[in-house]
């Protein structure tokens, strides 16, 4: 339900207000949920396979055509796809990768470290290397990722043994106690340090990312998330750096949401991640403004 929200919103209208070209592929197709308990701690192993390769190949397939992917979740497991995709572009290239992970949760459990057993927690374990076989492969031989190509983003929820984890991988990780601390000004100079002409960049938006006061519509809300303006911020200095080449936009779940409301707010901060903000500069700037 979460792309057909999005859709309501009026995410390729806002999209193409800004003079962007926007091809909706439509919807991909895969097993059902069984709601089945995890098996080997993983729950859905099959199914979660099977959605994420039609992921990749989707996803691979726009980028070898030139286009900017963006995917409209659905579970944060997806990222899987789109990311392995991702880096396997990047290495037909000769590109470097950065991810920014936006989210309340690390998503870095394993299937001994799991508490729930759900593959959502686990996207970025995964793609690092720690996973089953047909997941850390996705994308050809080898892990997509090392741990120092991600920077993490708006965590606030993580595992114990998860937590252990993400300190032994070094993960760079801003966590809501550094966004309060240093604000996300300097949050996002750092996470964005380094990006140069060779750098594809890609997001991945988990929308529980944002504080549920003002992102009602997701299934695992965590207090103290990134108010509005912190999200725009965000969003704009992502933008400035012309450099986002992907993106996911993931957990909406419009059936815990209130009126679409935070459907509508993830197609305005989308609008920001594609330089709404930086079209008014320049208008202002033309204008003689600052
Ligand atoms: B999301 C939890 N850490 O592994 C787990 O929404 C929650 O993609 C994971 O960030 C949340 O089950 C996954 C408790
Ligand atoms: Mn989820
Ligand atoms: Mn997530
Ligand atoms: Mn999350």
């Amino acid at each position: 339900m979460g792309p057909e929200a999005l859709r309501v919103a009026g995410l390729q209208a806002a999209l193409e207000s800004h003079g962007l070209h926007v091809l909706d592929r439509g919807n991909l197709h895969g097993p059902a949920n069984p709601w089945r308990p995890a098996v080997d701690g993983y729950r859905h192993l099959d199914e979660v396979v099977a959605w994420n390769r039609a992921v990749h190949d989707a996803i691979y397939a726009e980028l070898q055509s030139g286009h900017l992917p963006i995917l409209l979740g659905g579970d944060h497991c997806l990222a899987m796809g789109s990311i392995s995709a991702v880096a396997r572009h990047c290495r037909a290239v000769g590109k470097k990768l950065r991810v920014l992970w936006l989210d309340a949760h690390a998503d870095f459990n394993t299937s001994r470290l799991t508490p729930s057993g759900n593959l959502h927690g686990m996207p970025v374990a995964c793609l690092c290397g720690f996973g089953p076989e047909a997941l850390v492969h996705l994308g050809g031989a080898g892990p997509a990722l090392r741990p120092d190509q991600v920077r993490q983003i708006g965590i606030r929820s993580v595992d114990p043994g998860e937590k252990r984890f993400v300190h032994e991988q070094g993960l760079e990780v801003y966590d809501m106690r550094y966004i309060d601390e240093m604000g996300m000004r300097h949050t996002m100079e750092q996470a964005l340090a380094g990006l140069d002409a060779d750098t594809h960049l890609h997001v991945s938006f988990d929308v529980d990312f944002l504080d549920p006061d003002i992102a009602p519509g997701v299934g695992t809300t965590v207090p103290g998330g990134p108010t509005y303006r912190e999200a725009q911020l965000c969003m704009e200095m992502i933008a400035d750096t012309g450099r986002l080449a992907s993106l996911d936009v993931m957990e909406l779940n419009p059936a815990l949401d209130v009126r679409n409301r935070t459907a509508l707010l993830a197609v305005d901060l989308i609008e920001s991640l594609f330089g709404k903000s930086t079209l008014m500069r320049e208008h202002q700037a033309r204008r003689g403004g600052s």
